[in-house]
């Protein structure tokens, strides 16, 4: 059956900045407490949906969460009135304000892990939540991913949204970051490429085998369909906290640098055109720092493969080199700085869902997007957002209203009820 990739891109949140919060992740360590632009992230954002979607490919947005997350600050003990918590927590743990302020669910490629229809038992798309368990920053996002995406995959003809896992490091699960689907055409039935870390490293490894294995089994992939790959430890400990920071896959193309993974997996892998980069020609901390594999590898409408990749890959030499010998066709660079101060590429931003006509027809019509929602989200961020944002900003009470105003408008924009806890 005929069906389609969609690339489901996060919305840079109105609180976007640099806490410095994720040990293991380079460039979040280094870029810890700069000044952030969260009106210049969410429109470089915006721009990459609006260039995808010129090149004639299909694209949809998933909203912010709401930040800071004054319902996380309570469950913690805090009390008062949200004005005084965000003034207590500001004094008491300005760590924990930055992790409950911070905007990291724009990075949708860590939503959830989605099984196309070919692929599953009983000819549902299956989507996990991801519980983000290794990161504090990140795991409050679950709760919010599995209302919002059972807002926008609610048929149950057609979807299934799990529970994430369990919020324990036995299960500690990151989503799409550490999966990779190849296939012929994107109807046919694939092979589902499951990577998981593993020690010794520094760095942490946040995706766990059993985790990997749990949600293959919830999708109802056959064991021909789900494959189990360790990352190398040696890219971890590089700065690959995710395997998509140093591989991708799209349809039976695998571009993956020589590093990745513990074993050639590409050697046992027959139908598929491996794009092996060496350490020689590329070396992990190149790869790392210009995100070259975090590019969005895509079929385009005339059937040729496109490499969307990060303006930071034209500025490393090594990494420009490569791109001239001509492996790709077609390499598009866009400019997704902000995110990638924070470690995420154009890769981390969305989240891939493949769909068939009919599936699609059942999604939730809001979040796709047209020209004429790429017209209202960008009004919406020049009303909402503010251009600079330090974080001791965080500190500042009006920060939370202006966010809430700002997500209340875009639910409406997006015709997704109410997804937020202060809208309940
Ligand atoms: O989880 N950065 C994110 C980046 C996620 C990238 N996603 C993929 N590779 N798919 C993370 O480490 C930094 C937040 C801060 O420090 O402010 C952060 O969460």
């Amino acid at each position: 059956m005929a069906a389609y990739e969609i690339n489901f891109d996060g919305i840079v949140g109105p609180t976007h900045h640099y806490g410095g919060l994720s040990y293991g992740n380079v460039a979040s360590m280094r870029n810890k407490k700069s000044v952030s632009h969260p009106k210049q992230a969410a429109l470089q954002g915006l721009a990459k949906m609006k260039f995808m979607a010129d090149l004639g490919l299909r694209q949809a947005v998933l909203p912010p969460h709401e930040r800071p997350h004054v319902p996380t600050l309570r469950r913690l003990g805090y009390r008062g009135n949200d004005a005084a918590i965000i003034e207590k927590v500001a004094k008491d743990d300005p760590w924990l304000l930055s992790a409950v302020s911070n905007a990291s669910a724009m990075w949708a490629a860590n939503a959830a892990t989605v099984s196309p229809s070919a692929d599953t038992a009983d000819g549902r798309v299956h989507l996990t939540p991801a519980n983000l368990v290794t990161q504090f920053h990140r795991s409050i996002e679950a709760e919010t991913t599995t209302a919002i995406l059972r807002g926008i995959f609610a048929d149950e003809k057609h979807f299934i949204v799990h529970d994430p896992l369990p919020a324990s490091s036995a299960l500690a699960d990151e989503g799409a970051a550490n999966h990779t689907r190849l296939c012929k055409q994107y109807g046919d039935a694939g092979v589902e490429l499951f990577t998981y870390g593993g020690g010794p490293t520094t760095f942490p490894a946040r995706q766990a085998q059993r985790a990997s294995e749990m949600i293959a089994r919830m999708h109802g992939l056959s064991s021909g369909r789900a494959r189990f790959v360790q990352q190398n430890p040696a890219a971890i400990d590089a700065g690959a906290f995710h395997n998509d920071v140093v591989a991708v896959g799209n349809r039976n193309v695998l571009f993956v640098h020589e590093k990745a993974w513990v074993e050639p997996i590409w050697n046992d892998l027959p139908d598929v055109k491996t794009i092996r980069v060496s350490d020689a020609d590329v070396p992990l901390a190149d790869a790392i720092a210009s995100y070259l594999f975090n590019s969005q590898l895509v079929t385009l409408p005339s059937g040729e493969d496109a490499l969307i990749a990060p303006i930071e890959c034209r500025e490393n030499s090594r990494v420009a080199t490569f791109l001239a010998r001509g492996d790709f066709k077609h390499v598009h660079f866009v400019d997704v700085r902000q995110s990638m101060r924070n470690g995420g590429g154009p890769a981390c931003l969305r989240l891939r869902v493949v769909l068939t006509d009919a599936e699609l027809a059942a999604t939730h019509p809001g979040v796709i997007f047209t020209d004429a929602l790429f017209a209202s989200l960008q009004q919406w961020i020049e009303k909402h957002y503010r251009d600079e944002l330090s974080p001791d900003d965080l500190a500042d009470p009006k920060l939370l209203a202006e966010g809430r105003a700002a997500l209340d408008e875009l639910t409406g924009i997006l015709r997704l009820g109410s997804v937020y806890d202060f809208q309940r």
